[in-house]
């Protein structure tokens, strides 16, 4: 019998293969890692079992996000298949094209796990940008013409890869050898490429975008940041700090406070120079530098609902993230997040729960009031536009031109799920679907379920 290496496996062995590229080609980011690792070792000594209530230690140390940007809808079709793969479904969608301060002219998705199991087994994610040559606010008809030439003629996945990646969907994994061959082409399809970089073209598209240039303006993709995940995001800023590396001036996301962990906060350090070709109009071949590629770190926190959602978008928007401002509008309990039904969480039976012969509720504000139910935080899976867009924006070099008298291509999350003629997941409809699953689960238990 031949052993099948399961989708997990894949996925996880994926993701370890790709950091172990990442650790080699940029070893900032082993430092990164390195560092992440003390002080999550630090937290769970100085918290005990409270460090792990937004997730097992093991999952987090091999908690990673990765980055990757591509051209065109066909490529992004490619990306989904090779995913999808390892158990990696795209979820969200992400416009970047009228961030402020920056637009980015590229709309977005996520690439992870949509189950609770499979999350916890391994939770790789993938932010995937695709860029949007026909928007004329950053492309005019001359230089849209020219990408979309340039983009047709690149192959970025080779058929072996993309027949191996439908096997393993199709079977829910691979036996070996082919497991081990469909880790090692699918990362090496995300290796900084050695093929000389067409100067004048790369330079053509950096003066309207730096990541248009970078990917419009080679002839491969490649992994463009790696991200740790971190128990304390304020020290391990300042660790960097003193080991000497410049990371950018703030943390993105809420302000540190002392209430729960909500969403993502995120720093990263600035893209490093690194040693690229380049092919000369005169026809020669000479050495060069791209800063393309960075490091970051982020700390997870609980999932916001829509309304929850709402209120973190205005405090941001009215205050800049002051801390002051947030302390006095986000409750400063898990208990009161829940039942202002502003976070999510599963509910599990208290054992303790009151026994004075009284029907229990059947909402969860109401059971918690109640003390009929303990409360679990589900942990925020995704991404937030703002702060990627600023994660963008500070590793860019040179302005972004935009042409704001030009109207934008509108995009939507039906649009994209179009492109990838594949679903779409709402990252709403995921975490409201768990906390569903548990409440079921709770009426069971307590008889409520008529
Ligand atoms: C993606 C930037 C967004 C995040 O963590 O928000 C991102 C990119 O640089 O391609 O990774
Ligand atoms: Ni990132």
């Amino acid at each position: 019998m031949t052993h099948t290496v399961a989708t997990w496996e894949l996925r996880s062995r994926f993701a370890s293969s790709l950091s172990a590229l990442y650790g080699t080609e940029v070893p900032a980011y082993t430092t990164l890692v390195e560092a992440a690792q003390q002080v999550n070792a630090t937290v769970l000594r100085d918290r005990g079992a409270k460090a792990e209530r937004l997730g097992s230690i093991d999952r987090v140390t091999a908690e990673r996000h990765g980055a990757i940007r591509v051209g065109t809808p066909r490529e992004l079709r490619q990306i989904a298949r090779i995913f999808g793969a390892v158990g990696m479904y795209p979820t969200g969608f992400y416009d970047l094209r009228d961030a402020a301060p920056t637009p980015i002219p590229v709309v977005s998705t996520a690439f992870r796990p949509t189950d609770p199991a499979e999350l916890a087994r391994n939770p790789f994610r993938v932010f995937t940008s695709l860029l949007i040559p026909d928007d004329r606010r950053f492309f005019d008809n001359d230089v849209r013409a020219a990408l979309e030439k340039f983009l047709n003629q690149r192959r970025l996945f080779g058929d072996e890869l993309l027949e191996l990646a439908d096997a393993a969907e199709a079977g829910g994994g691979l036996p070996e050898p082919a497991a081990t061959r469909f880790v090692e082409l699918a990362t090496a399809s995300f290796a900084l490429s050695d093929t000389p970089v067409d100067r004048t073209w790369y330079q053509t598209l950096e003066n309207i975008s730096g990541v248009a240039a970078d990917i419009g303006g080679v002839s491969t993709t490649h992994i463009n940041h790696l991200t740790p995940r971190v128990l304390d995001i304020d020290e391990l800023y300042r660790q960097m700090q003193s080991r000497g590396i410049a990371m950018i001036d703030r943390i993105q996301g809420p302000p540190k406070w002392d209430g729960p962990d909500v969403l993502l906060r995120q720093t990263s350090f600035r893209a490093l120079a690194e040693p690229r070709r380049f092919a000369e109009p005169d026809g020669t071949v000479s050495d060069g530098q791209l800063r393309v590629r960075f490091g970051e770190v982020e700390a997870r926190g609980i999932a916001l609902t829509p309304a929850g959602r709402d209120r973190y978008d205005r405090l941001l928007a009215e205050t800049d993230g002051s801390a002051t401002a947030w302390a006095s509008r986000m409750p400063r309990t898990e208990r009161a997040l829940a039942e202002g039904d502003l976070a999510y969480f599963t509910a599990v039976v208290n054992p303790h729960r009151p026994r004075d012969g009284n029907a229990p509720p059947t909402d969860l504000p109401a059971l918690v009031r109640g003390g009929w139910v303990d409360l679990e935080p589900i942990v925020y899976e995704d991404f937030l536009p703002r702060s990627a867009a600023g994660i963008f924006s500070s590793n860019l070099t040179g302005e972004t031109s935009v042409d704001h008298d030009q109207d934008g291509m509108a995009r939507d999350a039906q649009w994209l799920a179009g492109v990838l003629d594949r679903p779409l997941h709402d990252p709403f409809d995921l975490y409201d679907r768990q906390r569903a699953d548990s409440l079921h689960t709770v009426a069971v238990k307590l008889g409520t379920n008529r």
